[in-house]
């Protein structure tokens, strides 16, 4: 008379018994970054996801928090730095107010092409960087990337610094990117990322720069008429983990983040590099006028006093390594 229903128990034992072993034996990971879901940032948490997965035969899983979901990049590197989130993808916008050395290479016009800043971040200085980060109560896993930074307004086409004076533009939270662009006489108003588009909608600012693909997936464009391909200034991204997460793993494990990261860091250039051209041509498309033929140097001549503002408080050394690395 009991036998069918202890069958039925001993099944369902068995069942639970199998969840809970997967649900103990994977940890899950949480990765915040303010970018959309289908940005250049996400493509690079999906590649690391994956990298992961493989190499910890599914020990740990990654929970994705795009869209600003966890907070705006500064945010989300103090809540690193107590452990209420595992990883962040970020640009380096924030990231000097925590670790001052990382504001070089917020510098304007610092690097002359995508390849050129790859090679440095992927090599002595961009491993100089990461160390210095790691006294910060961060860890610095690789360098990623935003990518060049360009000029949008809702006012006029800016082709020469003239053009630009006067406006309003929202900035990242650096005061590298601030110096620069009081040199323009244009009025620099920080702002975390997620509450960038609102503001663009209503007006508080003018304009925005960033990266095509942020302009792109983060339907800049339509709040946004006037796109000045100024590439003004290389933006590095970094993947981040917590100091928590971070000692409680084995050297072994340590060494999985490291490899899945610069795995996640490669997806992330390859989309920027595709974008970069591609994405020009569909937000002509979906009506930005795009002014190509900016005066480059007019604008870095007009910018260069922002160095000294950097070499005033930080000397000069990494600035040096930087220019005579390539
Ligand atoms: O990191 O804040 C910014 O403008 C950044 O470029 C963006 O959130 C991606």
């Amino acid at each position: 008379r009991h036998a069918l229903p202890a069958a039925i128990a001993g099944i369902s034992t068995l069942a639970l018994a199998s969840t809970s072993l997967s649900a103990v034996a994977a940890q899950t990971i949480t990765v915040g970054h303010t970018t959309s879901d289908n940005s250049h940032y996400s493509a690079g948490v999906d590649a690391f996801a994956a990298k992961l997965d493989e190499l910890s035969d599914g020990e740990f899983v990654v929970a994705e928090h795009p869209s600003g979901a966890l907070g705006g990049e500064r945010a989300m590197i103090e809540g690193l730095q107590i452990g209420t989130i595992d990883m962040v993808v970020s640009s380096t916008g924030p990231l000097g107010n925590f670790v001052p050395e990382t504001y070089v290479l917020d510098l304007p016009f610092l690097f002359k092409d995508y390849d050129q800043a790859r090679c440095v971040l992927d090599g002595e200085v961009g491993q100089a960087l990461l160390d210095k980060i790691d006294q910060h109560d961060l860890v610095g896993l690789a360098w990623s990337e935003n990518g060049f930074r360009h000029l949008t307004n809702s006012l006029r086409d800016v082709k020469t610094p003239e053009d630009a004076a006067g406006l309003k533009i929202r900035t990242m939270e650096n005061e590298m990117h601030m110096a620069a662009f009081r040199e323009l006489d244009v009025h620099p108003t920080p702002m975390a990322f997620p509450e960038l588009f609102t503001a663009l909608q209503q007006g508080t600012v003018d304009g925005q720069e960033n990266p095509i693909s942020v302009i792109l997936t983060g339907n800049l464009w339509e709040v946004q008429d006037h796109l000045s391909l100024t590439g003004h200034v290389y933006s590095p991204a970094i993947m981040l983990a917590s100091p928590v997460l971070w000692d409680g793993l084995s050297d072994e494990e340590k060494g999985w983040f490291r490899e899945a990261a610069h795995a996640g860091a490669e997806a992330t250039r390859a989309m920027v590099s595709r974008l970069e051209t591609e994405g020009v041509a569909e937000l002509k498309e979906k009506g930005m006028t795009v002014v190509e033929d900016i005066d480059k140097s007019a604008f870095q001549e007009a910018v260069e006093p922002s160095y000294k503002v950097y070499t005033d408080e930080y000397g000069s050394e990494m600035l040096d390594r930087i220019r005579h690395s390539d």
